[in-house]
């Protein structure tokens, strides 16, 4: 969800992911900038997913920190 300091946005990283894979990573992003605090986007994955840790950043705030991970574990 975005803060008050927008924009944001939510870009998967292929690098940083247990597939490598580009297109899943840009399946699981959001690049369109959200402009207003409060505005969210969502991502599911998928069952079948490779276990492991998916990272992604915020374009504009990268460089500041603005990172997370994902950590899919067995159920
Ligand atoms: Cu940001």
């Amino acid at each position: 969800m975005n803060n008050k300091v927008p924009p944001h946005n939510v870009v998967f990283d292929a690098a940083n992911n247990p597939t490598k894979s580009a297109d899943l990573a840009k399946s699981f992003s959001h690049k369109q900038l959200m402009m207003t605090p409060g505005q969210e986007v969502k991502t599911t994955f998928p069952e079948d997913i490779p276990l492991g840790s998916y990272s992604y950043y915020c374009e504009p705030h990268r460089g500041a920190g603005m990172i997370g991970i994902i950590t899919v574990e067995q159920g």
